[in-house]
């Protein structure tokens, strides 16, 4: 009888042991390194004139090619960059600065007539053409 008793103990005590040992697993999984990575990080959008999918590749190579741009998209349709960045590396102004070095005009700066001239013809695009082409209204903090 005393053998019996024991041996339940034993199970008790086993039980307990790797209900300990779950909760301490869960609580060392938590990670607070991906929240700091995005507050550094500054989403910026603006116009941008282009025509193709040569174009697409040529703004957004040289949106990257700036230190600290973390990802670039250039939407055709919507003549419109979406630039994420490290404001602390970089600034909106150098961006659209590189953008318009590689031969396409944004917002803020014309593109470069030489490189413009050695753009492919399908991506001589208009001067004129209107740019950042909303779809949908959108919130605008100034
Ligand atoms: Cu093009």
């Amino acid at each position: 009888m005393k053998r019996v008793i024991l041996s339940i103990a034993v199970i008790a005590a086993l039980g307990l042991t790797s209900c300990k040992n779950e909760t301490k697993k869960e609580t060392e999984t938590t990670t607070t390194t991906e929240i700091s990575k995005d507050m550094a990080m500054k989403e910026l959008s603006f116009g941008v004139r282009g025509n193709c999918g040569m174009c697409k590749s040529t703004i957004e190579k040289a949106a990257n090619g700036v230190e600290g741009v973390a990802s670039a998209n250039w939407d055709v349709d919507k003549k419109k960059i979406d630039v994420s960045f490290d404001d602390s590396k970089t600034d909106a102004m150098a961006i659209h600065k590189a953008i318009a070095a590689s031969g396409y005009d944004t917002e803020k700066v014309a593109g470069d007539i030489d490189a413009y001239d050695g753009l492919p013809g399908c991506c001589k695009y208009d001067h004129e053409m209107a740019m950042n082409q909303y779809s949908e209204v959108k919130k605008e903090i100034h």
